[in-house]
């Protein structure tokens, strides 16, 4: 997918115009555009709020502006929330801004014009689940979606694709749809604009990108592209009248470190404001952004179009890389004032700090096991330095190897692996699927090897699929006995790292069997190569 980085996302709807406040009581239950649920706010009631909606203050071009300033590439709005309020004029339902507001005016369409002079890519929130709607069982977060209301949804996905210009992504959110509803609204959103990208809360994996949890930033590794939502309060998305905003240099350093420690791991990072129900912007989220793009102006350099950090861990804080040079974000300064780069074979060619005017030069430990960068004196006291390392060729970082026991043998254990997850299967409160597990090792010997996975009890046979050093095994586990099961012999090279990936079945396979849990996967020395 393009890869903005910094993205703006915007919570506004009639739930802006009670900024978490119902009958005089402030409401801490839930996140304030939820006060409908957490209020237990009457729907006629509630619905009363639009004869009163008129954000007369509302600007589109300060708004996207305002995003410009923050440094972000792309601007995300809600169109519908899970009240069921819809910002753009549907024709599906007067309860719109259109038809039922004194406003009068589509929001969506403003904002969306406002984009496009401003080349700014656009997208829209849309919640799959709608309180206002008529067969809603409760006002849960992941109601299922009943066939009317599929429809409804369906032909409100074709407004919002056919009226608004291009329109770069659609936030799915919410909601528990089946497998087929996922597809149907996958579909109906592609047939009229195949380049929009579809969120992964749109579930059981028909999204073009994985969404994590509401301001999750995973402790996984990933290998697609993913997207971590973040408000500023993780209180609330929508207005909170009442919410205390302070120490605002905190809250820009705060967001600073999760978007560095997001797209470190190659993820995009969209930030929320709230705006009023007048719509003006609270000034506290404006000076967040600005803060943040002042930031970016210093050292957007490190973060966009760069690749995630090839080390696994780094314990001065993240990097990125782009074309021959690391980024180093120093997050704290270890005792030895040593920033390690593990596994790093290349060389460097020199460091020194981004943006430093007169490119002083920072000593290198440059030795054929170890690489180092020698942290000066002077920007420790700042936050977040941001370092270049310059290094030649191209870039190999070796992970942490697993060594072989004493009797030659290599033993990989669940705790030691790399695993691999999807967060956006089947609803948001389901655990995330383990997609797979991933070791490396180096064995000391040459010659051949017998690969045996060892499982734990489980219920059903389950395919896995084991690659070593590039080739491909099956093993076809039969579940209630407690594994070995000898997936084959490989020759090994000596080598110093061997990759060895056990794979779960496919995403649309789930289901078929439980998940199988390796205790270890063993490689055992069986004969010196020929
Ligand atoms: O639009 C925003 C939220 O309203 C929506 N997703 C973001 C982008 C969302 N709807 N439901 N959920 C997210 C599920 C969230 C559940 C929880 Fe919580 C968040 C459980 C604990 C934190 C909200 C706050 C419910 C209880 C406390």
């Amino acid at each position: 997918m393009a890869e903005p980085k910094v993205r703006d996302f915007i919570h506004f709807g009639l739930y802006s115009a009670l900024g978490g406040v119902w009958r005089g009581r402030q409401y801490a239950g839930n996140y304030s555009e939820q006060i409908q649920s957490d209020a237990h706010i009457p729907e006629e009631q509630y619905a009363k709020l639009a004869s009163q909606f008129d954000p007369e203050k509302w600007d589109p071009d300060a708004v996207v502006q305002l995003a410009q300033d923050a440094g972000m590439k792309f601007i995300v709005l809600t169109s519908k929330h899970h009240d069921g309020f819809n910002m753009f004029h549907t024709r599906l339902s007067t309860y719109n801004v259109v038809d039922a507001t004194p406003y009068r005016r589509d929001i969506v369409k403003g904002l969306a014009d406002a984009c496009a002079r401003h080349h700014m890519p656009f997208g829209v929130y849309y919640s799959t689940i709608d309180w206002h709607f008529g067969d809603v069982p409760s006002k849960r977060n992941d109601n299922p979606i009943s066939a009317a209301h599929e429809d409804f949804n369906a032909s409100q996905l074709k407004e919002l694709m056919t009226n608004y210009g291009p329109i770069s992504e659609i936030w799915f959110d919410m909601g528990h749809p089946t497998p087929l509803q996922s597809k149907h609204f996958a579909d109906t959103v592609h047939a009229l604009q195949p380049e929009c990208m579809i969120s992964g809360r749109i579930w059981n994996n028909e999204g073009d990108f994985m969404e994590m949890a509401d301001d999750e930033i995973p402790d996984y590794i990933l290998d697609e592209p993913w997207e971590s939502p973040a408000s500023i309060y993780k209180e609330t998305w929508g207005y909170r009248s009442w919410l205390k905003r302070t120490d605002l240099e905190g809250k820009i350093q705060e967001h600073i470190l999760r978007l560095v420690a997001v797209v470190s791991r190659g993820g995009n990072y969209i930030l929320n404001i709230g705006p009023r129900g007048d719509g003006s912007v609270v000034e506290f989220e404006a000076d967040v952004l600005r803060g943040t793009g002042e930031w970016l102006k210093r050292n957007g350099e490190a973060i966009y179009d760069t690749q995630p950090q090839p080390f696994r861990k780094l314990d001065f804080g993240h990097a990125t890389v782009k074309a021959g040079r690391l980024f180093l974000f120093v997050e704290h300064v270890p005792a030895n004032g040593r920033l390690e780069l593990p596994g790093l074979e290349n060389h460097i060619r020199k460091a020194y700090i981004l943006g430093d005017p007169a490119q002083r030069l920072l000593r290198v430990d440059d030795t054929k096991d170890r690489k180092a960068i020698l942290a000066p004196d002077w920007p420790r006291k700042e936050f977040l330095p941001v370092i270049v390392a310059e290094f030649d060729s191209k870039l190999n970082v070796l992970p942490p190897a697993t060594a072989p026991g004493p009797d030659g043998t290599i033993q990989l254990t669940p705790e030691t692996a790399d695993r691999f997850y999807n967060a956006n299967g089947e609803g948001y409160y389901d655990p995330p699927t383990l997609r797979k597990e991933q070791w490396h090792f180096a064995v000391e010997r040459p010659g051949t090897y017998r690969i045996e996975l060892i499982y734990k009890p489980g219920k059903f046979a389950r395919l896995l699929d084991v690659n070593v050093g590039g080739r491909t095994f099956k093993a076809n586990l039969y579940g209630s006995e407690q594994g070995p099961a000898s997936i084959g012999s490989i020759e090994l090279p000596v080598a110093k790292d061997t990759t060895l990936t056990v794979n779960r079945a496919a995403p649309a396979e789930r289901g078929a069997s439980l998940p199988v849990e390796l205790d270890r996967v063993s490689l055992v020395f069986s004969g010196r190569q020929q």
